[in-house]
């Protein structure tokens, strides 16, 4: 079994679910912060049998959409960015996916 652990974006985060509890995997989401842009995200945690990871990482990605940020630099260093690390512009998603082999799970 793995457990992945699936970052999206908010605005597709309501398709992701429904199209993963559609193929009947269960899962569990979190609200989340992205620690650069300090926007919301959607973090999901999916556990799955070996052979249906590919499945649920094909639907994350079939439902995850790229998009454009713009930083604004002013807000930006407010939070104590340095400013030269900041670009104007960054490119956000589709989604962030890590799969964890699970060594035991029991549901009481
Ligand atoms: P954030 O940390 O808010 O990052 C948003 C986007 O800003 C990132 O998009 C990336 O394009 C850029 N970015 C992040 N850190 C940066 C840095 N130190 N310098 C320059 N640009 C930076 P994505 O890579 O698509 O990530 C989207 C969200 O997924 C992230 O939001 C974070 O919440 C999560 N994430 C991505 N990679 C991760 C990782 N290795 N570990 C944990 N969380 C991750």
């Amino acid at each position: 079994m793995k457990l992945l652990i699936a970052i999206v974006n908010n605005d597709d985060s309501a398709v992701v679910a429904s199209a993963l509890t559609k193929e009947k995997f269960t899962v569990t989401k979190l609200s989340t912060t992205g620690g650069f842009l300090m926007v919301g995200n959607t973090t999901f945690l999916i556990g799955v049998e070996d052979d249906k990871v590919a499945l649920a990482k094909s639907i994350i990605k079939k439902h995850s959409m790229t998009r454009k940020h713009t930083v604004n630099t002013s807000e930006s260093l407010g939070r104590g960015f340095d400013e030269g690390a900041l670009a104007s512009e960054v490119s956000v998603g589709g989604a962030m996916v890590f799969v964890l082999g699970v060594e035991d799970s029991e549901k009481y």
